[in-house]
């Protein structure tokens, strides 16, 4: 059974041979690391070299670094040893600590969980951690690294000032109606919360943002087939993803890139062309590639050019805000381009060639502006995960049952039971609330050794 009394050990750093590995130690027993593996321990913070052994082997030199809790990462004794970065070397070190009785292996997070206990950070502060060490583009890491500032807990934290200054002051009315309150209290009170609900309203409007950057934007390329849409994708990779041929049907699977454009991340994914008939294989091709692109967050079309005026580009699904890559220009484009279709198109259109390389790198830009316009964060703090999302949204609905029924003047034994859950909800982003329930869901997503 897993008890927050036990001493945790796990490995900090990746498994694999690198020059140092870390082996971090946790808990009450962690000062006891230095008699198991026969070494005098360090002064707190002091940094120092020893030799660790087990049965007079020495399983090798270290360096070792002690923090005496509560000033430490989980607020508990932790000792962090640096080893040499081999299997053999962290194999050997671990099992002699986890053999010791009181220590065991450490589960996903639970370094981070337990610094949650103690006080030392708050839920949206650990779940940065976690965004920081999977962020893989610059913006990622700015977003992460603004939630470890404590910048989303400020937020909550006002709001949840705020709701208390007005319930307190509604309690008093409830618990003193004899008092000489002014009569105009209820109607001040409804204004206060009106103000709260507007600004938690427009916190939450903010395209979701947050989610989409830590998440990665959605791109699906489609169109036509034979348009050189894997082309496209091949180019954008810098790397041979998908195949490319001039048989028309080529490719059947979705194949999804990561990439990082201009610091943002998006996932691109080259679809099956979209035809009438083609065989059984084909046609699942064709359903897949339908399906991604309708709940991708922006669509990129690819035509050839000289076909661009007998091609309807919603048949393709294209809606609003998407994009449209006419290709090809090497043979030609439709007609008389000045009198072509093409220029009453809603869609932004660009025209380009994979063989000659013209407007492929407008076209790169487009979709690098698009991925900025929505997933830039502008270093005002944002939510960054679902779980916010859900909590505020209560906490408003709840915050305008309260409006309403104040603004009535009914019960006010009601507004005050509403306001506390609408608290509750806010709480609970920050973890103030039901910690117990929240952690293992907010942790069930770190690796461990964290
Ligand atoms: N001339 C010319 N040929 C191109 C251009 N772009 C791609 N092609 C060729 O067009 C053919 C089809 O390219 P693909 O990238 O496989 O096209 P696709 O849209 O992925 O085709 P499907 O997977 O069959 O739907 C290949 O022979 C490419 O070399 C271009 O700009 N100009
Ligand atoms: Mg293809």
């Amino acid at each position: 059974m897993r008890s927050d009394e036990d001493t945790i050990v796990a490995l900090a750093t990746a498994p694999g041979r690198a020059a140092v590995a870390i082996i971090r130690v946790s808990g009450a027993g962690a000062s006891a690391v230095g008699a198991i593996l026969g070494f005098p321990l360090p002064k707190p913070r002091v940094p120092a070299v020893r030799k660790l052994r087990q049965n007079d082997v020495e399983l090798d030199q270290a360096l070792i670094l002690f923090f005496k809790g509560p000033g430490s990462y989980t607020g508990e004794d932790l000792v962090e040893l640096q080893i040499h970065g081999g299997r053999a070397v962290y194999d050997s070190v671990v099992s002699a600590l986890i053999e010791t009785p009181g220590y065991r292996y450490a589960e996903p997070g639970e370094f981070t969980r337990r610094a949650v206990l103690a006080g030392r950070l708050d839920l949206t502060e650990a779940e940065a951690i976690n965004d920081l060490v999977n962020a893989e583009t610059e913006a990622q890491r700015d977003l992460a690294m603004m939630q470890l500032g404590g910048s989303l807990r400020e937020v909550f934290d006002a709001w949840s000032a705020k709701l208390t200054a007005i319930r307190a002051h509604l309690e008093a009315y409830i618990d003193f109606p004899d008092e000489d309150i002014p009569d105009d209290v209820l109607e001040k009170l409804g204004g206060d919360l009106s103000e709260l609900i507007q600004s938690m309203k427009d916190f939450s409007a903010d395209g979701r943002r947050g989610e989409r950057l830590r998440n990665g934007m959605r791109i699906a390329v489609v169109g036509p087939p034979n348009a050189g849409k894997s082309s496209f994708v091949n180019w954008l990779a810098e790397r041979d993803v998908a195949i490319v041929s001039p048989k028309v049907g080529t490719t059947r699977d979705v194949v999804e890139v990561h990439l990082d454009l201009g610091g943002y991340p998006v996932t691109v994914a080259d679809t099956a062309g979209l035809r009438d008939g083609g065989d059984v294989i084909e046609a699942e091709g064709m359903r897949r590639a339908r399906a991604w692109a309708g709940d991708a967050d922006l669509r990129v079309l690819v035509i050839e050019a000289r076909n661009a005026d007998l091609v309807d580009p919603e048949v393709f699904g294209a809606l609003e805000g998407d994009l449209v890559l006419l290709n090809k220009i090497d043979l030609g484009e439709s007609g008389d381009r000045r009198g072509s279709r093409v220029n009453g198109w809603p869609w932004r259109t660009q025209a380009m060639s994979l063989v000659s390389g013209a407007g492929l790198t407008e076209a790169m830009k487009w979709i690098t502006d698009v991925a900025r316009d929505r997933m830039e964060v502008s270093r005002r703090p944002v939510l960054s995960r679902s779980r916010h999302r859900a909590a505020l949204d209560a906490s408003v609905c709840d915050l305008e049952v309260a409006r309403r029924e104040l603004a009535l003047a009914r019960e006010p034994e009601i507004v005050a039971e509403v306001m506390r859950q609408a608290a509750d909800s806010l709480g609970r982003v920050t973890g103030r609330i039901d910690v117990e329930d929240l952690l293992d869901v907010v942790f069930r997503d770190f690796c461990i050794g964290k």
